[in-house]
């Protein structure tokens, strides 16, 4: 089995807890595609889709959530606010249906230690995932 670029490059990150790429998008320092934005949800498409639509929804505010199970139970409303914005945005952009993945630490081959849900869709989705 070969084993991506891009899965190669997320063993080689740790989460370091300090900001990422994505704080300089936040800021308006690196431009994004941006499909959706509110005061908790940053939402842009992927520079790298692995889909013909690929677009990621973000916390503004990471505090501490650089990935998934750092999570803490004040902030399951923030959770659930991102995964209402993917599947809000998800059946705009993909009304045939699309996939929520969350990649989280090294095994789930995260690569960017600010939490982030990517959106996929715009062709069929195959079953099991790699
Ligand atoms: P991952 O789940 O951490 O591996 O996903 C990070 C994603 O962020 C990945 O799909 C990248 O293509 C994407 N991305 C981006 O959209 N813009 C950037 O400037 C960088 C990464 I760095």
């Amino acid at each position: 089995m070969s084993t991506s670029d891009e899965v190669q490059k997320a063993q080689a990150v740790q989460d370091t807890g300090s900001p990422t790429i994505f704080d300089k998008i936040i800021a308006g320092e690196i431009p994004c595609n941006k499909v959706y934005e509110d005061e908790t949800a940053l939402v842009f498409h992927d520079v790298n889709p692995q889909a013909p639509v690929h677009f990621l929804v973000i916390p503004k505010q990471r505090a501490g959530l650089t990935q998934l199970s750092n999570a803490r139970a004040e902030q399951k409303d923030i959770l659930g606010h991102l995964l209402f914005v993917a599947a809000q945005e998800g059946q705009k952009l993909c009304p045939g249906g699309y996939r929520i993945v969350v990649n989280d630490g090294k095994d789930g081959a995260q690569s960017v230690y600010h939490l982030h849900l990517h959106v996929m869709g715009g062709r069929q989705m195959q079953w099991p995932p790699g």
